[in-house]
């Protein structure tokens, strides 16, 4: 599958790696919108977030624990920070692998755009 995100877990194309586990990676996006601005994502293709049930619960669970270690590491939980997955065309997903974007140090507008 020609996937780049599958390609960045795999280590066929570079990336900011800034925390890797047995099931997940984080590094940062190429395209930064905040002074921090990370993506994990699955170490398994799985195509969006309505494919979830492909990861067990403990996954899910110790993913959503990595986000907040992230968020910690790099200094944005105390004044907050965002979370975000896009899923399909009308929210603009343009990479499909499932992937979270964790966007912290700046003040953000709701509702999104
Ligand atoms: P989304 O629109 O939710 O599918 O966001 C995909 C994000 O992935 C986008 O913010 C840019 C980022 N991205 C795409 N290709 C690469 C890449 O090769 N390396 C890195 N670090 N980020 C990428």
């Amino acid at each position: 599958m020609d996937c780049i995100f599958c390609k960045i877990a795999n280590k066929e194309i570079v990336a900011n790696i800034v925390f890797e586990d047995e099931d997940f990676v984080v590094f940062k996006d190429i395209n930064p919108v905040a002074e921090v601005h990370l993506l994990i994502i699955p170490k398994m293709h799985i195509g969006s977030l309505m494919e979830i049930d492909m990861l067990d619960a403990s996954k899910i669970k110790n993913m959503f624990g990595i986000i907040n270690k992230m968020a910690d590491d790099f200094g944005i939980s105390s004044k907050g920070f965002r979370v975000v997955t896009n899923i399909g065309e009308s929210a603009c997903q343009s990479v499909k692998h499932l992937h979270f974007h964790i966007i912290g140090g700046r003040k953000f507008g709701w509702p999104p755009g």
